[in-house]
Parts: structure tokens; C-alpha cells; sequence
């Protein structure tokens, strides 16, 4: 039975990972920082085979400690700090974990490997953010980074960090590049889903104004549960590489309103939505295009919906929780001007 040891288990993608591994035969450990981290309870809820270490990406000892019971063939680096507007807001501890722990882990790695890193594979979760203020349309992997963020810029070291243990130790390390990813799990303070859950809500008669920032900017969105195969995959191959991971389409954040709003029934969007000042970016990546002709190429990689089918997805999703007898509590935003 293949092992697999994933930190960031308690999100988005940790979840869709451990879900796909278990599926295919893994034995699952996952990654819980904190004391009493309430996420661990719905990750177990959902993945019941699934393994927890307690561990966090700012302690090097935990992980090796990790490691030494996890037995992994494969690490999945997926924890991070991913919230970009938050980024700037928490610079230092940004770049603590979503940068330096990409390093650590690294690091644990070759002292639990005893210096053969070839032994484990190593999966790092990079960003299209690294792109930042694009130097090419579309994206691919030799295209220059100029990263426009806190967060742009701990993604890119971890990036750069993967490689050069690559090339100074022979791990069998992967950067995988991965676009917006999306789904109902994602979190309410991501534009996807603050749009999809603010959409039914205003269906519901339960929110009547819905506040954003830059409704301009254009991402290419993928849906998550395709993209954790891309991981996978990567970690399959006879030789490790990076990869762009992504559909290849461009939308705005104005179509994304477009869709969420009608498939919730509310119509046109114009009259519920306001721009807030506050929640524009002290800089801004204005726009996303991704050629993953790579891992088409080499992995046989591609997505399977569209962006119109993902959005219907999460607005149905978003609709069905909030009419239960027993919504889910209601996710705090943390965009909400109310928070100073
Ligand atoms: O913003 C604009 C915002 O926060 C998308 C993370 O997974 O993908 C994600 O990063 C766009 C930006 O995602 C609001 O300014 C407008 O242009 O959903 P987002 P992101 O920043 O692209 C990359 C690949 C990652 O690696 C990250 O970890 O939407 N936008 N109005 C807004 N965004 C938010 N969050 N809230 C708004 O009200």
C-alpha cells in the first residue's frame, strides 16, 4: 500500500487530495496544525480512513517527527497561507510558511532520507500568482515571474526552493503551477465562492447587497478536483519536472456575477453589487492565461468542465446548504468591511 503524507489537509485541495489517494489505494496521513484545530473533525468526517500528525510548516522538528511515522513515498506540499489579500496583512508570517516552510519540509526531508531525497517524492504547490504582472499571454513554465504580492513572492521562493533541491540533491521534486482552482469547498473569503454563496443568499432573501473590490480582474479558473490528479500524476512520471496547470480560458470576475446570478434565479447582478475601495489589492494581477500544453503533453492531463458548469456547481451547492434545516454556519468573510 502506497503512503502518502499531505500538509494542508484541512483545505480546498488537501481534502480533493486525500479523497483521490485513499481512493486509489493510499494509505493517508494529513498535516494538523494547531491545538484543537477545529477543521481536523470535518477532515476526518469526510475522509474517514485518513491519518492525522500534528505538525506545522514553522517547526522543523514536527515534520521530521511527521515524516518518521508517516513513512511517506510521497509528500503533497499543499499548506500555505493562500489568501493573497491577506498576504499583505501578514507579510512576515506569509512568507514564514507559505516561503520558508516549503524550505523545511525540504529540509526534513533530506535528514529523514538520510540524504537519498530520490527516496520520497515531493510534490510543492505553486501559484499562477508567481506570474503576477505578466510578462507573456498565455503562461507556461518558462515564462519570468514577476510576482505582485506577499504571497506571489513566498510562492516563487518555494518554487525556486523545489528546483534547487532538485538540482543540488537529485530529489525527485515537482512544482506543480496551478491557476485558480475552485469548487463548493472552497473558502467564502476567495471571489468564487463569495460570489456563488452571496448569490444565494440574495435568491434567498437573506443578504440584499453583496460588496467587491476589482471586478475587472480576469483569472482562469479551473475546478479543484480535477487539478489534484494533476499532482498525482506529476509524481508518476520516470523524471520529476514543473508543470502549468490550467484550463486555458480567461473570464472576469464581472462573468463570473453573470453566471452565479442567473443560475441562482436573481437575474441581473448590477443592483446588488457595490465596488468597496477597501477591498481592491495594493497591487493587482489584472489577468491570468495558462498553457498547460505540458502536462497534456507529458501526464495526459486535462480538465474536464468548463467555467459556466463549475460556477452552476458551486451556486447549487451554495443554494442546497443554505436551505437545510441546519446550514452550515455561516462562513465568515473575512473581507467583510465590518473587520477593521
Ligand atoms: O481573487 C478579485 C481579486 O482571492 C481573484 C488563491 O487560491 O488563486 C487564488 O488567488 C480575483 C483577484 O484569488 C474580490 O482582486 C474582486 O483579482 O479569489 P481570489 P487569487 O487572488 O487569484 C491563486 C492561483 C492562488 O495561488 C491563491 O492561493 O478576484 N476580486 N473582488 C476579489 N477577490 C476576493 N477574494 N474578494 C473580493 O471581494
Amino acid at each position: 500500500m502506497p503512503r502518502a503524507l499531505i500538509t494542508g489537509i484541512t483545505g480546498q485541495d488537501g481534502m480533493y487530495l486525500a479523497e483521490f489517494l485513499a481512493g486509489k489505494g493510499y494509505e493517508v496521513f494529513g498535516l494538523i496544525r494547531g491545538q484543537n484545530n477545529p477543521r481536523a473533525r470535518l477532515v476526518a468526517d469526510v475522509i474517514p480512513s485518513i491519518r492525522l500528525l500534528s505538525g506545522d510548516l514553522r517547526d522543523l522538528p514536527s515534520l521530521v517527527g511527521a515524516l518518521e511515522t508517516a513513512r511517506p513515498d510521497e509528500v503533497y506540499n499543499l499548506g500555505a497561507i493562500s489568501f493573497v489579500g491577506m498576504s499583505w496583512r501578514q507579510a512576515e508570517l506569509t512568507s514564514e510558511i507559505t516561503g520558508l516552510g516549503v524550505l523545511r519540509m525540504l529540509e526534513a526531508l533530506r535528514i529523514h532520507t538520510q540524504g537519498d531525497l530520490s527516496k520520497v517524492r515531493f510534490y510543492q504547490a505553486s501559484s499562477s500568482e508567481m506570474f503576477g504582472k505578466v510578462r507573456e499571454v498565455p503562461q507556461n513554465e518558462d515564462t519570468p515571474f514577476h510576482p505582485r504580492s506577499p504571497y506571489g513572492i513566498a510562492k516563487a521562493f518555494g518554487h525556486y526552493i523545489t528546483v534547487n533541491y532538485r538540482e543540488s540533491y537529485g530529489a525527485y521534486a515537482c512544482s506543480g503551477i496551478l491557476f485558480n482552482h475552485e469548487s463548493p469547498r472552497r473558502g467564502p473569503e476567495f471571489v468564487t465562492r463569495k460570489v456563488t454563496r452571496g448569490a444565494a443568499r440574495i435568491a434567498l432573501g437573506q443578504q440584499d447587497t453583496l460588496l467587491l473590490g476589482n471586478i475587472d480582474a480576469c483569472r482562469d479558473w479551473g475546478f479543484a478536483g480535477d487539478y489534484v490528479e494533476a499532482m498525482w500524476l506529476m509524481l508518476q512520471q520516470d523524471e520529476p519536472d514543473d508543470y502549468v496547470i490550467a484550463t486555458g480560458e480567461t473570464h472576469t470576475v464581472r462573468d463570473l456575477l453573470d453566471i452565479a446570478f442567473h443560475r441562482a434565479g436573481v437575474g441581473d447582478w448590477e443592483p446588488h453589487v457595490r465596488q468597496d475601495s477597501r477591498l481592491l489589492r495594493p497591487a493587482e494581477v489584472d489577468t491570468l492565461a495558462g498553457d498547460s500544453s505540458r502536462a497534456r503533453e507529458r501526464l495526459g492531463w486535462k480538465p474536464r468542465g468548463n467555467f459556466r458548469d463549475l460556477i452552476e456547481m458551486m451556486v447549487d451547492a451554495d443554494l442546497a446548504d443554505l436551505t437545510r434545516a441546519d446550514p452550515a454556519s455561516d462562513p465568515t468573510d473575512r473581507e467583510d468591511p465590518r473587520w477593521a
